[in-house]
């Protein structure tokens, strides 16, 4: 593909398509907009700003604050400058928070006016951190020491093989691990995308996700980069801002809850998606019955992909062609996709394992070469954990996961993580936390326990209260069911499959 372009640093690629410079880049609800000519000068004050701080090559920038416009000059600047930008979302709570101070031992910490974050201990146990505030509408200090800097920034120089960005993804031991991605695994997804999706001068995405993930960073703001376009960028998904924007942009991407919620909504009509070429969906699976209520209710087939943290997008189902409902598509130009057991790769149908190569394919875990070594295979594929296959006209289709992981509304919860945190809780002693279907976040995270002495000594409502003071709210169980014992196989593994069965129906009664 038009020879590499991608292997530079993502800012200079991005800068090689920026548009003229009055173009907006960002317009927020609030009425705050940015062109190109703006996007230029704060980055190169932001790298000032950063170099100011003793940022350099390599160091990282941890950050930690509500989605804004701000956010996303701070990343880009971290590019500007070859630092790594390492985004965390805003619901973690001091525990978690702690763990990834440690992990990722940053040079700077980022984080809103109000995060919690700022309650760590800075003084001596984080001393060689330096600590930063950026808010919305330029707010904070960072703000205040980059509007003192100069608007001139000549941009690192790499050859694209140089780390842009960790981001954290919990792993089934329940510690999470930073999947390094470099500047040119996200230059040629971006490229990829731009081109597979047919994105053109004139498109507008409607931007509601957050930035702290692949999703919204990534697939969303590099595209409408390296297209050298603009979006309409709201703060969180709420649905009737959703239908109000939805007249002024021409592609939306978003999770499967915010198809299902659009479809709650009288007032989502064609009218509504008049101006749209494009709806794009991924993190989690589109139920065949949302793609098909949709196309029956505005006419558009959504598009559904499929990626992952570590290696952003590697299937999509066709811009012309057929999308097919259940599907995540296609292979997408240069990344090579195969269904894999025991190590032999399967034929057309068979069932197994899938596997990844490509210029997509991250560069391995942060400090983690043993973790990073097992999910590779010799010959450079890496494993998903999600398991499915190919037809005879190549659509991939996701069937299950090899993993032990719950999608809950696009947010990855890992079951490992929360078990630790329930059996420490007095009264119970053991836990297994499993996924089942949830009208609106698709999956919803519930736990079964046994107690201490058989009986429910035990107040879920308190439990639940508790543990969100020590887990981000989205991976704390929505309900917690006591029973006598928890099913276990021969080899005294738990019986997940068996228990999913047992509480799907019950929690939807419950809900
Ligand atoms: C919020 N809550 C949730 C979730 N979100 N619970 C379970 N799962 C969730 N996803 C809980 C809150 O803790 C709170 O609970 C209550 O719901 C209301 O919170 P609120 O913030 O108002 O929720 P919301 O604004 O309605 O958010 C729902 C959402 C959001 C819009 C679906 O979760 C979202 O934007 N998800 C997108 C995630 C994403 O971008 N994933 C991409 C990962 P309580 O009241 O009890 O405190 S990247 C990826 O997967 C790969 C690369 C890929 O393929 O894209
Ligand atoms: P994350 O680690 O947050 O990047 O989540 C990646 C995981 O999300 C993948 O390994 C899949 O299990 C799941 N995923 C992403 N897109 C889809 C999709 N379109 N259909 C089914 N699962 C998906």
């Amino acid at each position: 593909m038009e020879s590499n372009i991608w292997k530079k640093n993502l800012y200079q690629l991005f800068s090689e398509n920026f548009p003229e410079k009055d173009h907006i880049f960002i317009q927020s609800t609030g009425g705050q907009s940015i062109n190109y000519r703006e996007l230029e000068k704060f980055t190169a004050q932001f790298s000032n700003a950063l170099v100011n701080k003793g940022v350099k090559q390599g160091d990282r920038v941890l950050v930690q604050t509500k989605k804004s416009p701000e956010v996303v000059i701070l990343y880009l600047a971290c590019l500007r400058v070859g630092a790594i930008f390492v985004p965390l979302n805003t619901g973690y709570t001091e525990s978690e928070l702690t763990y990834f101070l440690d992990d990722a031992k940053p040079r700077l910490v980022v984080c809103d006016p109000n995060s919690n974050i700022s309650n760590l201990d800075f003084q001596s146990e984080f001393s060689s951190i330096s600590l930063e505030t950026l808010g919305a509408h330029r707010s904070g200090t960072f703000i205040k020491l980059a509007e003192r800097q100069s608007e001139e920034y000549i941009t690192f120089e790499s050859d694209g093989n140089d780390i842009a960005c960790i981001l954290y993804t919990s792993g089934t031991t329940g510690k999470p691990k930073g999947a390094m991605l470099s500047h040119a695994n996200l230059g040629s997804n971006a490229c990829t995308l731009k081109k597979e999706w047919g994105f053109n001068p004139e498109d507008i995405l409607l931007h509601a996700l957050p930035v702290f993930h692949a999703h919204g960073l990534f697939v969303a703001i590099n595209t409408v980069l390296v297209n050298g376009t603009g979006m309409v960028f709201l703060p969180t998904f709420d649905v009737h801002e959703v239908i109000r924007e939805m007249p002024r942009v021409t592609v939306m991407m978003g999770v499967p809850t915010f198809y299902t919620r659009l479809l709650e909504e009288d007032l989502f009509t064609d009218d509504s998606t008049k101006n749209i070429r494009l709806f794009i969906s991924g993190s989690a699976p589109l139920l065949a019955e949302t793609h098909n209520e949709f196309y029956d209710r505005v006419g558009h087939s959504i598009l559904e992909r499929y990626g992952m943290t570590e290696t952003a997008m590697n299937t999509s189902n066709p811009l012309n062609g057929d999308r097919i409902p259940g599907s995540v598509g296609l292979a997408l130009p240069g990344i090579d996709v195969r269904i894999v057991t025991d190590g032999k790769e399967l034929d057309i149908g068979g069932t197994g394992n899938i596997e990844v190569r490509g210029p997509n394919v991250f560069s391995g875990y942060w400090r983690n070469p043993e973790k990073t070594a097992q999910e590779f295979c010799d010959d450079g594929y890496f494993r998903t954990g999600d398991i499915g296959y190919k037809d005879k006209n190549g659509y991939i289709f996701i069937v299950g996961r090899a993993k032990d992981l719950i999608i809950s509304g696009g947010y990855n919860v890992y079951p490992k993580e929360v078990e630790v945190c329930l059996d420490e809780f007095n009264g119970i002693r053991e836990s297994a936390v499993i996924g089942v279907p949830h009208k609106d976040f698709g999956e919803g995270v519930v736990a079964v326990v046994t107690s201490d002495n058989g009986k429910e000594t035990f107040n879920s409502k308190k439990i639940i209260s508790k543990l969100k003071e020590e887990l981000a709210a989205y991976k704390v169980p929505k309900a917690i069911y006591l029973v006598d014992e928890i099913p276990r196989n021969v080899m005294g593994k738990v019986e997940k499959n068996k228990l999913r069965d047992i509480y799907k129906d019950i929690f939807l009664k419950d809900t």
